[in-house]
């Protein structure tokens, strides 16, 4: 089992990488984002909550995201690896799926950082509220929340990932194919290492 992080900034284009690279690899997409606006969609109480939050730029309790991904595990015992798409974005996050990994015997194979400059953030995620509906993508003011949310509490969970040689940086600006490239270069590499790794023991 191989299990890849997609880590970056909000429009850095996890998501949009996160579709190439299930489709190349076959790995379960597990994006937290589109599983709290599936509970927005659905009028759910979670849904409701999690709303206000995202709407002022800001990140949904952690005790809600690391269910949302315990269930998601649970719920495909098959899948052959796992894709966490903007998951984790706390060390108290990063913690607790490494603890959830473990129960499965399987742990984290490389976290893929992409690094876009702020501009080029706020940029992409305006043009995307010009067609996707996203109320978070429309307002200046949310974007740069967002964007300060990263920098505060997501951008250190790499200092967690570093000490086990798992990060690998990726610039993300560039043609999506070319960036995508690079991605699976970094995967290839780390699942290489990962199975002789395995083999010797
Ligand atoms: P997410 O759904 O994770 O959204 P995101 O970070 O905004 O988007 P992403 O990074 O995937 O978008 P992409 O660049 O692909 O989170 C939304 C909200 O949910 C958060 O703010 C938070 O409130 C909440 N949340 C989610 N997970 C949470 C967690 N674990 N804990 C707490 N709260 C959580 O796309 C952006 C745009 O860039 C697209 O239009 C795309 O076409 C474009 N683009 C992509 N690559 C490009 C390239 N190379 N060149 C030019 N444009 C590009």
């Amino acid at each position: 089992m191989f299990n890849v992080i997609i880590f970056g900034p909000p429009g850095s284009g996890k998501g949009t990488q996160s579709e190439k690279l299930i489709a190349k690899y076959g790995l379960k997409h597990l994006s937290t984002g589109d599983l709290l606006r599936n509970e927005i969609s659905a009028g759910t109480p979670l849904g409701v909550e999690a709303k206000t939050i995202m709407d002022k730029g800001q990140l949904v309790p952690d005790e809600v995201v690391i269910g949302m991904i315990s269930n998601a595990i649970e719920n495909n015992p098959d899948a052959s690896g796992f894709l966490f798409d903007g998951f984790p974005r706390t060390i108290a996050q990063a913690d607790s799926l490494d603890k959830l990994l473990e129960l499965k015997n399987t742990r984290i194979g490389v976290v893929l950082a992409l690094e876009v400059a702020d501009e080029e953030l706020e940029q992409r995620l305006l043009n995307r509220g010009k067609t996707s509906g996203r109320s978070d993508d429309v307002n200046t003011e949310v974007i740069k929340s967002r964007i300060q949310e990263y920098k505060n509490k997501t951008w250190p969970v790499l200092g967690f990932y570093e000490p086990q040689n798992k990060v690998c940086a990726v610039p993300g600006e560039g043609s999506i194919d070319q960036i995508f490239e690079t991605l699976c270069l970094q995967i290839d590499a780390k699942k290489q290492a990962q199975d002789e790794a395995l083999a010797e023991d």
